[in-house]
C-alpha cells in the first residue's frame, strides 16, 4: 500500500506561479509515489465573498490547471470538494473538538479577517444615518474584524476533515499552510485519544525550494491569489505582454546589482522564481547577470516565465469544460466509498445511531 497525500487549491481567484510553485508543481512529482487525491476546495474558497458566475467558472479552471500542470487523473482522483457532503459533516464534528483559542491563534484568519473591510454606521438618536465609513483592516488598528464570517474563522477546521477523511499521511502544501497542519493533527490526536484510535496523524510536505513565493509588489507578503492588486502576482493563464509589463512593474530594491540577499527582499523573490522555473541555482543566476543591471535581469526573467507557461497554458486552452467535468465526477465517484467509510466509523465512535 502506497502512504496516502490530500491537498487542494481554493477556487478563489486567479491561480498564480506562487500556488504553482509552492505546491501545485510538488503533487506532480509525487503522484507516482504515492495515492493522492487532488481537490478543488470551493468550500473554502466561500469563506471570502465569491460572485456564483466566477466561481462556477474558477472552480473548473482550477481543475484545468491541475491537469495542464501534469496531474494524471487515471493515477490520482481529482474532485470537487462540495461534491462530497462528508467533508462538511467532518467539519461540525472537528468543530465540537476543536477550541476558540485554537481558532483565535491562526495567523491565515488574522491576516484576512483584518484584509477585509468593515463598515461602520453611525445613527442619530432618531435612528437616521449620519455617518458611514469603511473601515479597512489598517483603520481597525489590528483589532478583529467583527463582521467577519463564521466559516473564515472555521477554516481550518474544514481543513482538518479534508485531510483525516481520507487517512492522508502527507500534506504536500505551501509553507503559509504549515499552521493549519500543525492544528489538524492536534485535533486527531485529540480525537484519538477521547474516542479511540480513528484518525492517521498527517504530515506538511513542505518543498524547501518555492516555499513561499512573495508578492511582485510587496516582498514581505506572499504572493496571493486574492490580493487587491494584479501587480501582486503572475497568473498562470496570463499572457506574454500581461507577464512583461507585471515584471516591469515589479518593486525592487535600492542598487542596481543583482544580489541574493535577505537585506533585497524584492530582488531575492525574482531570482527565487528565475531559477525555480530555469532549474537554476540561485548563484548561477546571480553570476550569469555579474555587471548587468535591474533591466536586463528583468527582461530575461520574464522571457523565463513566459517560457514556462506557453505549453501550460496550451494543454490549458485544449481542455473543455465538459471534459474536465466528467473528470471531476469520476474523482468524486472514486474517494466517496473512503469518505462514507470513516464518517460511518467516527459516528459509530461518537455514538451517534
Ligand atoms: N505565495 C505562495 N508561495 C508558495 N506557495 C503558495 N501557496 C499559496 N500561495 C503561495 C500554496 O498554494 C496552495 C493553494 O493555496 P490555497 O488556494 O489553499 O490558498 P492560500 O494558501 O490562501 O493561497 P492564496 O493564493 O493566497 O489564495 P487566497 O488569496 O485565495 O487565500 C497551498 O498549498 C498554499 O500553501
Amino acid at each position: 500500500m502506497n502512504k496516502k497525500i490530500f491537498s487542494g487549491v481554493q477556487p478563489s481567484g486567479n491561480l498564480h506561479i506562487g500556488n504553482y510553485l509552492g505546491a501545485i508543481k510538488n503533487w506532480v512529482e509525487l503522484q507516482d509515489k504515492y495515492d493522492s487525491v487532488f481537490c478543488v476546495v470551493d468550500l473554502h474558497a466561500i469563506t471570502t465573498p465569491q460572485d456564483p458566475e466566477e466561481l462556477r467558472k474558477k472552480t473548473i479552471e482550477v481543475a484545468k490547471i491541475y491537469l495542464a500542470a501534469g496531474i494524471d487523473p487515471e493515477k490520482c482522483a481529482i474532485f470537487i470538494q462540495s461534491h462530497i457532503p462528508e467533508h462538511t459533516e467532518l467539519t461540525w464534528i472537528l468543530n465540537t473538538i476543536i477550541r476558540m483559542s485554537d481558532l483565535s491563534r491562526m495567523t491565515q484568519f488574522k491576516d484576512k479577517s483584518r484584509a477585509i473591510s468593515a463598515k461602520a454606521v453611525h445613527k442619530n438618536s432618531k435612528g437616521e444615518i449620519i455617518e458611514e465609513k469603511v473601515m479597512t483592516g489598517e483603520l481597525l488598528g489590528g483589532r478583529t474584524n467583527k463582521n467577519i464570517n463564521v466559516g473564515l474563522f472555521d477554516y481550518p477546521a474544514l481543513m482538518a476533515a479534508d485531510i483525516l477523511l481520507y487517512d492522508t499521511e502527507v500534506v504536500p502544501v505551501g509553507e503559509d499552510q504549515l499552521q493549519h497542519i500543525e492544528l489538524t493533527r492536534v485535533l486527531a490526536k485529540r480525537f484519538n485519544q477521547k474516542f479511540g484510535e480513528t484518525f492517521k496523524i498527517p504530515e506538511a510536505g513542505v518543498v524547501k525550494e518555492g516555499m513561499r513565493i512573495m508578492g511582485l509588489d510587496d516582498p514581505t507578503k506572499k504572493m496571493s491569489k486574492s490580493a487587491t492588486s494584479e501587480y501582486n502576482y503572475i497568473g498562470l493563464t496570463d499572457d506574454a505582454d500581461t507577464v512583461r509589463n507585471k515584471i516591469k512593474k515589479a518593486v525592487t530594491d535600492s542598487g542596481s546589482e543583482i544580489k541574493y540577499t535577505d537585506d533585497k527582499p524584492a530582488l531575492k523573490n525574482l531570482i527565487n522564481i528565475y531559477s525555480l522555473l530555469d532549474d537554476k541555482k540561485p548563484e548561477e543566476v546571480v553570476e550569469k547577470y555579474k555587471g548587468k543591471g535591474y533591466a536586463d535581469f528583468k527582461n530575461d526573467l520574464a522571457e523565463v516565465i513566459i517560457k514556462f507557461l506557453e505549453p501550460f497554458q496550451e494543454k490549458f486552452n485544449s481542455l473543455s469544460d465538459d471534459e474536465v467535468l466528467g473528470i471531476l465526477k469520476k474523482g468524486a465517484e472514486k474517494v466517496r466509498p473512503m469518505a462514507e467509510a470513516k464518517m460511518k466509523e467516527v459516528k459509530e465512535k461518537m455514538g451517534l445511531i
